[in-house]
């Protein structure tokens, strides 16, 4: 997500290494690169424009920033801007009546349905009782596509196969709602090609009857600028609450997430990221300026870290740290938790200061070369990670590196940072599991040069 634009973005602070001095000439230097990155990423010339005016406006002569250097000046106005364009803060859906409709619209193709499953399954594991209806009655498949999906996650679906009539399959839904104590109704509807018209009525009069607590349109951001254009139709013809922007995990240039907010005045409220069920986040605004710039985005991914890594585990590790026990083998069963969370590009993208590089190097593959410098160490190695600073050292080193095909260079980069990991890990109280990990991810934040 947004690899292009926060690998441009990265090069052009890097110009700013060593100045001490926002001037003119540094920030227009710095500017121009960062709009032509924003422009290659979709984003439309006018948005351009002015996200490159308010920076520059709020870099020069801001007293407030005089402790900070030019890099940290200009990324905190380009964050700033970011999160202004992306719509500020985080708007939630209204789930909040006995019985909730959230009505799903958008073109054909965009996603309602795998996104109408994926809410489904957002919302139950949040502890409410979700059901899902297809009101998509022009493509045969379609119920079926939703019953698969549903089946998945257990959550019930209304159809209703011999009905054409998208207003009474809804009406009955609800009626279905209220006997089985589903507090949320998800309407799945059929997609349009274009913004056409009999389509456009149809989702009108939906609208008008059943008056949804929410109605979310959901955009593709491949479809970039001609996407943006769509929504700006329907959230004129309709009473939108806002956005889903979905297949940001593709080739997608992010545009439409970076813009459509601000176009249509309406809030992204949640994104899709690839094709599984858990593939749904909540949109943040300010978290993804934060993604984009490479800052990391610590607090998704404390969130899904704590998904992952309970607190009696995550205290056992602790302990082995602070009792000079922590080994290769803890190490690797470490990674593989880590792999657990999800797709390991989005958890990179999202830890400070190891994104970038792991991008900028295509080292993407880091984690495994890990496992095979530890996986061609003797058990004894493993389980004494001081031994390589003996002297034996050097002579264990070079047979790893034969064994791994991994250079001696490599072999000591990771040995250097496994012991500064241990020596951050060692200096945090283990109070609680939240605090352990937010307390250890701000430490690393500290030193985002050990990476
Ligand atoms: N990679 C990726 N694929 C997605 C994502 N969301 C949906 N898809 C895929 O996009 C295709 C279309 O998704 P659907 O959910 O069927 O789209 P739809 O809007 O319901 O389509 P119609 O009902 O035909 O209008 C499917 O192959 C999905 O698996 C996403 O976030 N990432
Ligand atoms: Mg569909």
């Amino acid at each position: 997500m947004f690899k292009n634009l926060q690998e441009k973005i990265n090069k052009a602070f890097y110009i700013l290494k060593g100045d001490n001095k926002v001037t003119e000439i540094n920030i227009s230097i710095v500017l121009k690169d960062i709009g032509k990155a924003l422009i290659d990423s979709d984003v439309n010339h006018e948005i351009v424009k002015n996200f490159i005016k308010k920076v520059r406006d709020k870099s020069i002569g801001k007293k407030i920033f005089s402790s900070l250097n030019p890099k940290q000046i200009i990324i905190k106005s380009v964050y700033d801007e970011l999160v202004q364009i992306m719509g500020g803060k985080n708007i939630g859906i209204n789930i909040s009546k006995k019985t909730s409709i959230i009505l799903i619209c958008g073109l054909q193709g965009s996603g309602k349905t795998s996104f109408s499953s994926k809410l489904a399954f957002f919302l139950k594991k949040k502890g409410n009782n979700p059901i899902l209806v297809s009101a998509d009655v022009y493509r045969p498949a379609a119920i079926d596509q939703l019953n698969a999906l549903a089946k998945k996650i257990n959550i019930p679906v209304f159809s209703l196969k011999d009905n054409n009539n998208v207003l009474d399959i809804i009406n009955q839904s609800i009626s279905y709602a209220t006997t089985n104590n589903k507090n949320i109704i998800i309407i799945d509807t059929a997609g349009r090609l274009g913004v056409d018209r009999f389509m456009m009525d149809e989702i009108k009069n939906i609208h008008n009857t059943f008056h949804p607590s929410e109605t979310l349109l959901v955009v593709d951001s491949m479809t970039g600028q001609d996407g943006v254009n769509t929504a700006k139709i329907f959230s004129k013809t309709l009473n939108i609450n806002g956005c889903v922007i979905t297949k940001l995990d593709g080739d997608s240039k992010g545009g439409v997430a970076l813009t459509i907010s601000s176009i249509i005045k309406k809030p992204i409220k949640f994104i899709s990221i690839g094709e599984k069920i858990e593939d749904i986040e909540i949109f943040y605004p300010d978290r993804m300026a934060n993604r984009i710039i490479g800052m990391g985005d610590v607090v998704t991914l404390v969130e899904k870290v704590q998904e992952q890594f309970d607190e009696k585990s995550t205290k056992k590790i602790y302990k082995k740290i602070s009792d000079n026990q922590f080994n290769f083998y803890d190490f690797l069963d470490q990674i593989k938790r880590i792999r657990k969370i999800g797709n390991i590009k989005n958890i990179i993208s999202m830890i400070p200061g190891i994104g970038n590089k792991f991008f900028l190097d295509d080292k993407i593959v880091s984690f495994k070369r890990i496992e095979s410098i530890i996986l061609s160490m003797t058990p004894y190695e493993r389980n004494n990670p001081n031994i390589f600073s003996s002297a034996s050292g050097i002579s264990r080193k070079k047979r790893i590196s034969k064994g791994s095909g991994i250079s001696l260079k490599e072999i000591d980069i990771f040995l250097k940072n496994f012991n500064g990991m241990n020596k951050i890990m060692k200096n945090i109280n283990p109070t609680s599991g939240n605090n352990m990990i937010k307390d250890f991810l701000s430490k690393i934040m500290d030193k985002k040069d050990m990476f």
